[in-house]
């Protein structure tokens, strides 16, 4: 009970005003000291872990991160706290503990994150929750019980206070919704018709995503402030070259409607979205490089994420800076993603900084980890809305075939053995007037229900007439594949 009250409780309300402390300052970017413990747990799990996260446990998987990084700092400060108690203790003195724990909490801190302003912020709260602790002692004559009583309630009323200030002031500083405004001009114009374009099923998601996925290998995005940014080519090149924000955003830029497919989802599962996206062909920046015949490139990030690929596909890409009539969100690689397309989405790589044109293939991130996302996506029909009316039932879903394009939609409401045509979407047509050339179409399907259960196949043909593949095979390595199939009461 003695070491519950004169150390467990404080330390541990100390801890977490810490972490508070360290979120109030910098929000859920890479400083805050959270996020860089879950990144550093994520470095040291086995790849089998990691793809058992993605693969199974999906998002989830990055909540669990990202709360075992939170609850690992709160351990980290309260045991400093601890520390400093006991310090405080040995010494005699009432000053001692909340002295020695701010300095050491600072110290350790700075070590972990190298970001001195958050660890001041996780040092300051540390230290008062400690000094609010020494503070309350009461006095020759009180009761021992009642003082002690009233010291540990203190102490966790001072936790509880840093969390409260804490947490709304470093929300603030999180990822803050891009906006200058309305969306106008010519953006708007393609958004509207996009809108016009999608079919009006019930639970179908649009044309243009409501909520785009994310996948990133860590906790808090980047926070790049893009006066500070810039890109380099680099490696096997003639001369390298190094554009900033301002230079890039100057170029002659086009609105592409543009599908993104993760490697990892399962084989009818979310992770495929698309946006209208303000870019810049690469291929002017190899050619002011000089990347000349040489094999493959490597990408890298600020998140230290990297991606290496046939050069071949980067002259085909883009670099985006904004994202449906708005600055490029943080989440999503601002200020300046690239943009691959046809190909899996691991090498559409976010946060972009470096160009490393190679002359010997090398290994990216994901590959290191045993998958094979490099190359261009699977097609797949996915079935995601099913609307019933008076013994009608209308199926519906996305197709995407990245730039094989979509020529038809097949459903079979028998298991397989009868297929009719689906109606399609019209094409997305971006700033260039012509189809979109790496964009999902719609798909959708009205039958009279057979008032029994049935299965529902949905496949897609290229736009060359191939038919997508039947075989299915799941995510791990090479991206999921297969007929989605979907069993339907009557
Ligand atoms: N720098 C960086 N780029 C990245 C990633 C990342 O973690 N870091 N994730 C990749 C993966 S696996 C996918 S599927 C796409 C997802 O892009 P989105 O998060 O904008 O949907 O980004 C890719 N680019
Ligand atoms: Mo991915």
């Amino acid at each position: 009970m003695d070491t519950l009250r004169s150390t467990a409780v404080p330390a541990a309300a100390a801890g977490v005003a810490g972490v508070a402390g360290s979120f109030a300052v910098v929000g859920f970017t890479p400083a805050f000291v959270g996020s860089t413990l879950s990144d550093a747990v994520a470095l040291v799990t086995p790849g089998v872990v990691v793809t058992f996260a993605i693969t199974v446990l999906g998002d989830l998987g990055k909540q669990l991160t990202v709360a075992g990084g939170v609850a690992l700092a709160a351990a980290l400060f309260g045991s400093l706290a601890a520390f400093a108690l006991a310090v405080g203790r040995a010494l005699g003195s009432r000053a001692a503990a909340p002295v020695v724990g701010a300095a050491s909490v600072f110290g350790v801190a700075t070590l972990v994150t190298a970001a001195p302003l958050a660890s001041l912020g996780a040092a300051a709260a540390a230290g008062a929750a400690l000094a609010v602790h020494a503070g309350l002692s009461g006095g020759a004559t009180e009761p021992v019980d009642s003082g002690a009583r009233r010291r540990v309630l203190g102490t966790l009323a001072a936790g509880l206070a840093a969390v409260g200030i804490g947490y709304p002031l470093g929300t603030l500083r999180g990822p803050a919704a891009p906006s200058d405004g309305e969306v106008t001009g010519e953006a708007r114009a393609l958004l509207d018709d996009a809108a016009a374009k999608s079919l009006p099923v019930g639970g179908l998601e649009p044309l243009v995503s409501d909520e785009f996925y994310r996948v990133d290998i860590a906790a808090a995005p980047p926070a790049i402030d893009p006066e500070e940014w810039s890109l380099s080519v680099t490696g096997a090149v003639e001369s390298e070259v190094d554009v900033g924000y301002d230079d890039l955003t100057a170029m002659p830029s086009s609105e592409v409607f543009s599908t993104l497919r993760c490697v990892g989802e399962p084989l009818n599962g979310r992770k495929m979205d698309t946006a209208l996206w303000t870019a810049v062909p690469l291929a002017d920046l190899l050619e002011r490089a000089g990347a000349g015949e040489n094999c493959c490139v490597m990408l890298r990030a600020a998140d230290d994420y990297y991606e290496e690929f046939p050069l071949a596909a980067l002259e085909s890409g883009m670099l985006a800076y904004r994202m449906n009539g708005r600055p490029l969100p943080r989440g999503h690689g601002a200020p300046v993603r690239a943009l691959i397309p046809g190909h899996w989405g691991e090498i559409n790589v976010k946060w972009l900084t470096e160009i490393e044109v190679l002359s010997e293939p090398a290994e990216g991130y994901w590959e290191n980890r045993g998958w094979h996302g490099t190359g261009p996506v699977n097609t797949v029909a996915k079935l995601h809305a099913v609307e019933r009316d008076d013994g009608r039932i209308t199926v519906a879903g996305h197709a995407y075939a990245g730039t094989r394009g979509v020529s038809a939609v097949e459903v079979s409401t028998d298991g397989g053995a009868t297929w009719t045509g689906a109606t399609l979407s019209e094409p997305l047509v971006g700033s260039d007037g012509a189809p979109a050339a790496d964009a999902w179409r719609q798909w959708s399907h009205e039958y009279e229900s057979p008032g029994e259960r049935h299965e529902v196949v949905v496949r897609a043909r290229e736009a060359d007439g191939t038919l997508q593949p039947e075989d299915r095979a799941d995510a791990f390595p090479s991206g999921p594949t297969g007929w989605v199939s979907r069993e339907l009461r009557g």
